[in-house]
């Protein structure tokens, strides 16, 4: 038997035998474990694994309460040494090339800090997942080839750890991709010659980054939905089934963000075997260890096991198989379990001398193990994400893995290399942005790089003769693999935005039918699942909300995305709206994970670049729980250049009645305002929200360009007009006048949404009651306006000998005066973004405060956006302005029922 099998042996029958205490036939239980250890040895380990299992449910059936199996593995790798691999690639030139991307990507920060103090950077991060990366890049990821002559390899996915952008960075620069000037600007990117983005950007380097990532947990939850989306894409048949994958790699420390882990049972349910984890365990986050009293690695390991990941463990490198084959008795194993992390940092953070009394001193039998070896022997030692040979194996195992993803956990040092100045292992290594000259010439000669004394004190960046063989294998190997990675490729191909008589329902209006926006927007949607060129590209995506937004019909009509089919028969299956779940279903029923959804919407709404497929993605969640609630993953999307509508339905804090507090949304547009590529629509009709989605179709999909929408549907019922002629420039733009008074108006009034409704009834309230003629006006979008208004003032600003341009809300109430009484049900501060360019004209109501659960009626009241409230406010600054007498406005107050002494909503 082999040295480990055999040590195995004997430390699981040290470990998981049953204690000696409570054991009544000592000589009994030996003759069991050495029946068991005869098969393990005689005939196959699957043989033994059998046995146990079938003795477990054996003892099961007969009632008796058998321990849950452990998720755990000893603390040794999981691949054994007999059944390593060889390496495929050249070993030496490889280290040789690694070093180098390790030296420029810590000189590249270091000069950087040096230049301009505080501009920041890391080093420590990438020094410790280099040679996972490294080993990707010569063997693994592969770039797609998409052009005629070298077939149609689908490229590989990678997300990577945003902060060890450096080292991507570096790599490039070898590569010849990145110029020594970009290269020198890292971080600089405002200047004469624009440097690097700190961190994987494509809205900043939109041919080379494709994942944002940067933001700890993102990079997971994307991944596990960018592999499920994949497979959604090949089995609806838009794109062919590969063997492609999607690499995500990870902090140990960002596996604390809820993100990170929370979807992680999603994966291995769907089976996703084109999913690779890689986990830098490199012990510690920022601040200090990850788990300083515990171990991090069997505690993930533990985890995704037991959501049903494949588990492969990278700890120790090939320095240790000699020490392991030695230990008989298995110390070695137990002291390697004992250590918690904050024990194995210190080993690292201090040195031989301390590693060889404080480890390995601590057994008699462990000291001896290694009293023949050097110090230095000693601290090469090396953990299994520093050798290569590991690390391939543990890839090749992952890459070949059938039925599930895989997690790789590799146990690494935090700024490996680096020294002490540079934090190699210690509390500080994250935040590390200089080396003292020591570290700079113990670096070059601990990674033999050749650069001078002299030139390494200045931390000079170090390139090779482009004929050097490190050149040249590196060319090699990436050629091999289809090309440079990472790349960022815009291969669209672009569709034909319906036309606007494709909406002509909704621009005839409901002949009196009482709809809401959200049923409206529903027809909208089923109609372009109908359409030819369109209708397969649509990604409906619910996070179990379609029955609430009156979807379940596309249950039917277009099928619920199931990977694996429908394998049961649904209890309304006799119904004509049966809930049917099928392999190519369209829609993505994601469950209640806003989250998710998002991340759904992403690899949808960047499916043009990731797979050159246009996809439309709709995604349709409760407006309260999109911005507020996953705002980060939000900006990342707008950072990857989605594209696509989010629907905030069941909007408005007085729309949405009876639920109360935490449902009512009056905020979600001015979260949607900050988002730089995101343009947010607060429609009232059908026709609107018709306008809106063809004008985004085309600007989207037929006009190539990176923005996307944000939409907010109500759910109160009432008739839909026609549109007005003409409507369409103010739709799109943000506003239009829908209804004139009957003489020379006095006010204006403002209304989105249901409220536009309210701001109708006002104008007649105040004609017939108070002979005050007022205009009504449909508010679209003051962030639209706002924005509009913004460009135009900087543009005169920076050209004052030009003739000023006027910003459109400008002009759309050129020669109109009196104030502008604006209602919405959301906060003051919407519409309030147009008040610079209105003069002091604008008064707003909204719904600043928590909500309440009541009826829309007893809502509108207490926030004072009613009919009402907006007659009461025309007549009160009316009569401020002096146009109106002012007692009768008081006594106006009083008629109209407003709560003259309340409590002021924003508080209550
Ligand atoms: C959501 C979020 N919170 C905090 C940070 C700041 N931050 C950047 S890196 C880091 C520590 C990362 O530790 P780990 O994940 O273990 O990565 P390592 O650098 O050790 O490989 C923190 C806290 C962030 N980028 N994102
Ligand atoms: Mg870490």
């Amino acid at each position: 038997m082999q040295a480990k099998a055999q040590l195995e042996q004997q430390i699981s029958a040290q470990q998981f035998a049953p204690s000696h205490s409570s054991d009544s036939d000592p000589q009994e239980t030996a003759e069991w474990l050495e029946a068991w250890d005869q098969i393990l040895d005689e005939e196959s380990p699957q043989r033994a694994a059998y046995l146990l299992t079938a003795l477990t449910e054996r003892a099961r059936s007969a009632g008796l309460a058998v321990p849950p199996p452990s998720f755990n593995t000893p603390y040794w790798n999981t691949i054994r040494v007999e059944d390593e691999l060889p390496y495929p690639g050249n070993l030496e030139i490889e280290r040789r090339i690694k070093s180098i991307i390790r030296w420029n990507a810590m000189a590249m920060v270091v000069q950087q800090n040096k230049k301009d103090p505080g501009i920041g950077g890391h080093i420590a991060t990438y020094a410790s997942v280099a040679t996972l990366m490294e080993v990707g890049f010569n063997h693994f990821f592969r770039t797609s080839i998409q052009d005629q002559t070298g077939g149609d390899q689908p490229g590989d996915f990678v997300y990577f750890q945003g902060h060890a952008s450096p080292g991507i960075y570096s790599r490039a620069f070898l590569e010849g991709r990145l110029t020594r000037t970009q290269v020198e600007n890292f971080r600089h990117e405002l200047r004469e010659d624009p440097g690097l983005s700190s961190y994987p950007h494509p809205w900043l380097m939109p041919d080379f980054w494709r994942f944002p990532t940067v933001s700890m947990g993102l990079a997971s939850l994307n991944a596990i939905y960018q592999a499920r989306f994949m497979r959604y894409m090949e089995n609806r048949g838009l794109i062919p089934a590969t063997d492609r994958k999607v690499w995500a790699y990870l902090g140990d420390g960002e596996m604390d963000e809820p993100e990170s882990m929370g979807s992680i049972t999603l994966a291995s349910r769907e089976k996703l075997d084109n999913l690779i984890f890689v986990i830098n365990c490199n012990l510690q986050r920022l601040d200090g260890p990850v788990r300083g009293n515990g171990k991090i690695i069997q505690e993930l390991e533990a985890a995704f096991r037991g959501a049903g990941w494949n588990v492969i463990k990278v700890l120790w490198g090939r320095g240790w198989d000699p020490l392991f084959a030695k230990d008989r008795a298995g110390v070695l194993l137990k002291r390697m379990e004992e250590c918690v992390d904050g024990e194995y940092q210190s080993f690292r953070a201090k040195e031989a001398k301390f590693l060889r009394e404080k480890f390995f001193g601590k057994y008699p039998e462990l000291a001896a193990m290694v009293a023949d070896m050097s110090d230095e022997d000693i601290w090469n030692l090396r953990r299994g994400g520093h050798d290569s040979i590991k690390v391939y194996n543990a890839y090749k195992r992952a890459f070949e893995h059938k039925g599930q993803p895989t997690v790789i956990l590799a146990k690494t040092i935090k700024g490996y290399g680096l020294g002490p100045s540079g934090g190699e292992g210690r509390n500080l290594a994250h935040q590390s942005k200089k080396l003292d000259e020591n570290d700079l010439v113990t670096f070059t000669q601990r990674f033999n790089l050749p650069i001078s004394e002299e030139d390494a004190k200045d931390a000079k960046l170090y390139i090779p003769p482009q004929n050097s063989p490190e050149v040249i294998y590196l060319h090699e190997r990436r050629k091999a693999l289809g090309g440079y990675y990472p790349v960022r490729e815009t291969a669209s191909d672009l569709l034909e935005a319906p036309k606007l008589e494709f909406f002509k329902e909704q621009i005839a209006g409901s002949e009196g039918r009482e709809v809401s926006t959200t049923m409206a927007f529903v027809r909208v949607l089923t109609n372009l699942l109908k359409d030819k060129t369109v209708g397969k590209r649509i990604v409906p995506i619910i996070p179990d909300e379609a029955r609430t937004f009156g979807m379940e019909s596309l249950f039917r009509q277009v099928g619920i995305y199931a990977s694996q089919g429908q394998l049961y028969e649904p209890h309304d299956a006799d119904m004509f709206l049966y809930y049917k779940e099928s392999k190519d279903g369209q829609i993505l029923e994601e469950g209640i994970t806003e989250a998710g959804s998002m991340c759904s919407f992403t690899a949808a709404g960047t499916a043009y670049s990731n797979y050159g497929v246009e996809m439309i993605p709709f995604y349709i969640f409760y407006s309260m729980f999109g911005f507020q609630r996953i705002g980060d993953f939000v900006w990342a999307f707008a950072d990857a250049r989605g594209r696509g509508f989010l629907c905030g339905a069941t909007a408005g804090r007085t729309t949405l009645n009876g639920e109360g507090l935490q449902h009512q949304d009056g905020h979600s547009l001015v979260l949607s305002s900050t988002v730089p590529t995101c343009l947010s629509y607060d429609p009232a009709f059908a026709y609107e929200i018709a306008v809106i989605i063809q004008d985004g179709m085309r600007r989207m999909y037929q006009d190539d360009e990176d923005v996307f929408y944000y939409i907010t549907l109500y759910n109160e019922n009432y008739a839909q007009p026609q549109m007005p002629e003409g409507a369409e420039e103010g739709i799109i733009r943000g506003i239009y006048k829908l209804k004139a008074g009957s003489g020379k108006p006095k006010a204006h009034l403002f209304g989105s949404g249901p409220m536009l409704n309210e701001a109708l009834r006002a104008q007649q309230i105040l004609a017939e009651q108070y002979k005050v003629q007022t205009d009504v006006w449909s508010v679209t979008s003051y962030n639209e306006l706002r924005r509009d208004a913004l460009r135009v003032e900087r543009w005169n600003r920076l050209h004052p000998a030009q003739p000023e341009q006027q910003p459109y809300i400008v002009r759309a109430l050129e020669k109109t005066d009196g104030p502008i009484i604006a209602s919405t049900d959301y906060m003051k501060i919407v519409p309030d973004q147009i008040a610079p360019w209105l003069n002091g004209r604008l008064v707003s109501l909204g719904t600043d405060g928590f909500g309440r659960s009541d009826s829309r009626q007893h809502l509108r009241r207490h926030f004072e956006i009613n009919a009402e409230s907006i007659v009461a406010a025309t007549l009160s600054r009316l009569a401020r302005d002096g146009k109106f007498n002012e007692k009768k406005a008081a006594q106006a107050m009083i008629d109209l029922g407003m709560q003259v002494e309340a409590i002021d909503p924003a508080l209550a």
